[in-house]
């Protein structure tokens, strides 16, 4: 009697020490961020001890109790026997709840029914993970609103009450980084080589990051030991002459405002985004440079007539050319390089995309409000420039000229 005794003994110890286990890890834990705060998602499952109805209906009265919200309930077999040797139902109940109530809701179903297994979905308030994620949190309260409350003290005032709205929309309309972040990522599909390297040397380099725009003197530092190139700013667009003229000394005109928030994805203007993001990483390139030096010395006084041919060839390269790399068309022109909408749409099945030839692309015409419809494919840098040398070579000028990069200065000399 004693051993059987014991074994019984064993055995309810073994049964409270596996109900106990299941009870320390009874609710697996899965968090969800959401906007509500505080509750849980709940999912219950239960067996009941005896197949009469009132047992249902008491541990529905428990989440009523809860004021849980039942979202989904539902009755299966359990493939187990109740005491009525009859075949026992098992409960299915999802249910959202208050987090604070979940630990005695369990506990209470566990008083009337068997079996209780539950998983919890945590909802708990979303926040930010990440400075950029600050973009997010942008709810007013709508307190001491000039244009709302009639007591504030500007309310009869409208010139106040449109300077305020106007503040105010632009704090609303902030969104630091979205444009860099974009872009940074679509360079890895869209870009060609020698910007994506530049990049990189940029952002190790020149300050270059989601929460930083360079000064122009770091970026002008940066260019003048990989290729000579300076930086000055430009207070806008300049007549193509005098913005062609600058690039036969290696100096880069930038603008220094930014876009407005309103077009994060294309601006018909040049602005801080399209001089640093578009253009300082390619003139970061040998190549390159040199290329866009060439197209400035043809222009040193050139005729009107010229002038908008190579101004026109500017376009189509430096600003939305297109090359061939590895069996992929790269962009490399500045102005799809800062333009997230149109770096995409220049890829895309919807633009023409021609070869690149100087003599047709210095005469098509161009729009520049809007993405453009054609582009030109250059088989490589080198091969732009070569292209480039023979139709400057083309253009009559009564003299020819030579850069001294020791003086940076243009020696002009008399055509024999
Ligand atoms: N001026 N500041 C500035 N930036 C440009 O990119 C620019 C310009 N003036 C003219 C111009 N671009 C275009 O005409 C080029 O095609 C030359
Ligand atoms: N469309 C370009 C951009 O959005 O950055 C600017 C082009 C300037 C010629
Ligand atoms: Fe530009």
């Amino acid at each position: 009697i004693g051993r059987r005794q014991s074994l019984i003994e064993d055995a309810r110890k073994g049964r409270e020490a596996a109900a106990a286990a299941a009870e320390a890890k009874d609710v697996s834990e899965l968090i969800v961020f959401e906007e509500e705060n505080g509750k849980a998602l709940l999912n219950v499952f239960f067996t009941l001890r005896s197949s009469k109805i009132p047992a249902l209906s008491r541990s529905l009265k428990v989440f009523e109790t809860f004021e849980a919200k039942i979202h989904h309930l539902e009755t299966r077999q359990s493939g187990k026997a109740n005491r009525d040797q009859q075949e026992a139902l098992e409960y299915f109940v999802r249910c959202e709840l208050h987090l604070s109530d979940v630990g005695t809701l369990i506990s209470s179903i566990k008083r009337i029914a068997e079996d209780v297994r539950t998983t919890k979905e945590v909802k708990v308030h979303w926040f930010p993970k990440q400075i950029a994620e600050l973009d997010k949190c942008h709810h007013l309260v709508n307190k001491f609103d000039p244009d709302l409350d009639q007591d504030h003290p500007g309310f009869s005032d409208p010139v106040y009450r449109q300077r305020r709205k106007m503040i105010g929309e632009i704090a609303f309309r902030y969104r630091q980084r979205e444009v860099y972040v974009t872009l940074r990522e679509l360079y890895n599909s869209h870009a060609c080589s020698e910007h994506l390297e530049a990049f990189q040397l940029l952002e190790k380099h020149c300050g270059y990051s989601p929460d930083n725009i360079p000064q122009l003197e770091d970026v002008s530092r940066f260019l003048r030991e990989r290729t000579g190139f300076l930086v000055r700013p430009v207070a806008g667009l300049l007549s193509a002459r005098d913005f062609l003229t600058s690039l036969a000394f290696r100096v880069f005109q930038c603008t220094q405002y930014i876009r407005h928030s309103s077009s994060p994805m294309h601006s018909p203007e040049p602005d801080c985004i399209h001089e640093l993001l578009g253009h300082i990483p390619m003139l970061a390139g040998r190549t390159f440079a040199q290329f866009s030096q060439n197209i400035g010395l043809a222009s040193l006084g050139a005729s009107d007539e010229d002038i908008e041919k190579l101004s026109t060839l500017y376009w189509f390269t430096v600003e939305f050319g297109l090359c061939k790399q590895n069996g992929e068309i790269k962009a490399y022109g500045a102005g799809l390089l800062s333009s997230y909408g149109e770096l995409v749409h220049s890829l895309s099945e919807d633009p023409e995309r021609r070869v690149f030839e100087p003599d047709a692309a210095s005469v098509e015409p161009y729009q520049d409000q809007n993405y453009q419809s054609v582009y030109f494919v250059s088989e490589s840098f080198l091969d732009a420039k070569e292209k480039l040398r023979a139709y400057v070579a083309g253009i009559k000028r009564p003299f020819s000229v030579r850069y001294d990069p020791y003086t940076s200065s243009v020696e002009v000399l008399d055509n024999p």
